[in-house]
């Protein structure tokens, strides 16, 4: 009987035993899998948030990735800062620096709560963005939707993006004219072209490009390929840059509309002009017939060119690394663009980076940055880089802008949208005013007020018509902004 109990025990024990093993056995090769998948994925990098004011908060230490995007966070609130100094001012105590930072954390929490979270939410989320539809592989913010370091790094440096442009100095540069015109309109464009030729481009044969939203006449074809010296290209705006986004709401657009004709907003019940300003802020340099170009001159119906230009424009804009030049400045009607600085304020709340060192914020606003001064450059006329706009940090904004639908449900010019983006994407001294083209659109004139410019040009302009200092431009600013000296007797031009 001892026996058999003890058999029964040795039997049991022996079984226990084996069950003991294999449970340790089990476990400890469970361990192991475990182990062996964790090494096969990688650790998620912990982004630090580019929020205006907000720090990184990781206390584990930083990986090299999370370094480069602490850093470029870093370098934003830095720039950020010194974006919004005095250019003038005497360098920052201190006490300043603590109310600069102040005045653009106030700008930012302008917005309050509610203006932040829908700055926050992407509005291109909710539809279709017109880019995506058009070309899907021409958009180079198309890879950074879901890396936000990505998205950060290529929104970061609008100049950085556009260097490659400026490699080839002293050679040529890839530059035309580009005028958006009706076939109503030739009577107007043929003296503007005219002007231009005989002023200008008879000693440099740069080419033209027209674009129209209808196909160009025959007739139009051939009066305009005579006024002109260089090679010439037409095109034709396709449907999708010239009418209504899935997201905008047409009948909310056309009470709008009637509002503002009644009010008597000029240009306020008119829709082709809508689509003009939409597209010259965001499709005019993505048609096909400016690929090939850097640069452009924007040249309109019934416009004056008042002194001959003696020497490449482009050339020089090109080989002094300016990016955006003007002649003459203005104030925009602030009921056209009632909500497009708290836009304006909520998309760079969300894109901080796009922000420039050493920027013009100063022109467009003299508050440093809390309210919009309707200061704009007249973009009747322009001498670009349209570097500048087919830009990550542009497009990005452009389509910002755009989802709110205010340039149907407002009235928004392309020069407002224009300005404010190179004004603040820029470092100022891309920015050119050039003085020296005596130029007309109705009804103001940029006349150079220089003796030896007006006589060796031989201009034909009234100087006592000059806008540039007048009240309702924006010289002043302009020159306050840029340090710039004003000429003696400017103020004589205030009226
Ligand atoms: N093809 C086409 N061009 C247009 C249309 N509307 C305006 N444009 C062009 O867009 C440019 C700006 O239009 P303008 O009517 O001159 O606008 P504006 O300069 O604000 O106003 P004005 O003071 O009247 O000159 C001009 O080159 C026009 O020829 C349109 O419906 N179709
Ligand atoms: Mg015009």
């Amino acid at each position: 009987m001892a026996i058999f109990v003890s058999k029964r025990l040795l039997r049991f024990g022996l079984l226990a035993g084996v069950c003991v093993a294999l449970v340790l056995f089990l476990t400890s090769s469970s361990q192991t899998d475990q182990s062996s998948l964790s090494d096969l994925i990688p650790s998620m990098p912990k982004w630090s948030s580019p929020s205006l004011f907000g720090g990184s908060q990781s206390d584990s230490p930083l990986t090299a990735e999370e370094k480069d995007a602490e850093k470029l966070r870093e370098e934003t609130e830095k720039a950020l800062l010194e974006n919004h100094a005095d250019p003038n001012a005497v360098p920052l105590d201190e006490q300043t620096m603590d109310q600069g930072a102040k005045a653009l954390k106030d700008a930012a929490e302008n917005l309050g709560e509610a203006g932040k979270a829908e700055a926050l939410k992407d509005p291109a989320a909710d539809s279709k963005k017109p880019e995506a539809i058009a070309n899907p592989n021409n958009d180079p913010a198309r890879d950074m939707e879901t890396d936000p370091a990505a998205k950060s790094k290529a929104l970061g440096s609008t100049w950085e993006f556009m260097a490659p442009s400026y490699a080839k100095k002293g050679q040529r540069p890839k530059a035309c004219f580009v005028s958006l015109v009706r076939n109503s309109e030739l009577s107007e464009i043929l003296p503007s072209i005219k002007d231009v030729e005989r002023r200008f481009n008879s000693k440099y044969h740069y080419p033209w490009v027209f674009l129209n939203d209808e196909p160009f006449t025959d007739h139009f074809k051939l009066k305009v390929t005579e006024a002109v010296s260089g090679e010439i290209e037409f095109g034709l705006v396709p449907k999708e840059h010239w009418s209504y986004p899935n997201f905008v709401d047409q009948e909310k657009a056309a009470e709008e509309r009637k509002k503002m004709e009644e009010e008597g907003v000029i240009y306020g019940g008119m829709e082709s002009y809508r689509h003009m300003c939409r597209f010259q802020s965001g499709f005019f340099w993505r048609q096909k017939a400016l690929d090939k170009f850097d640069w452009y001159w924007r040249v309109e119906p019934s416009t004056k060119l008042y002194c001959d230009i003696n020497y490449d424009v482009f050339q020089w804009m090109q080989d002094n690394e300016k990016v955006y030049g003007f002649t003459i400045t203005i104030h925009e009607y602030e009921r056209t663009i009632r909500t497009l600085w708290s836009t304006v304020k909520k998309f760079l709340n969300k894109y901080p980076s796009v922000i420039s060192k050493d920027n013009l914020m100063k022109f467009i606003s003299g508050d440093r940055g809390k309210t919009y001064n309707l200061c704009h450059f007249w973009s009747n006329f322009e001498i670009a880089n349209l570097n500048f706009w087919r830009s990550p940090a542009y497009r990005e904004y452009f389509n910002y802008l755009d989802q709110t639908g205010g340039f149907f449900y407002e009235r928004w010019g392309d020069a407002p949208v224009h300005s404010i983006a190179a004004s603040l994407f820029l470092p100022r001294d891309k920015l050119h005013y050039f003085s020296d083209i005596g130029y007309h659109h109705i009804p103001y004139d940029n006349c150079p007020l220089d003796d030896t410019v007006f006589t060796e040009n031989k201009c034909d302009c009234d100087r006592n018509n000059d806008f540039t200092f007048q009240s309702y431009s924006c010289g002043v600013e302009y020159y306050d902004a840029q340090g710039m000296k004003k000429p003696q007797g400017w103020e004589k031009y205030r009226q």
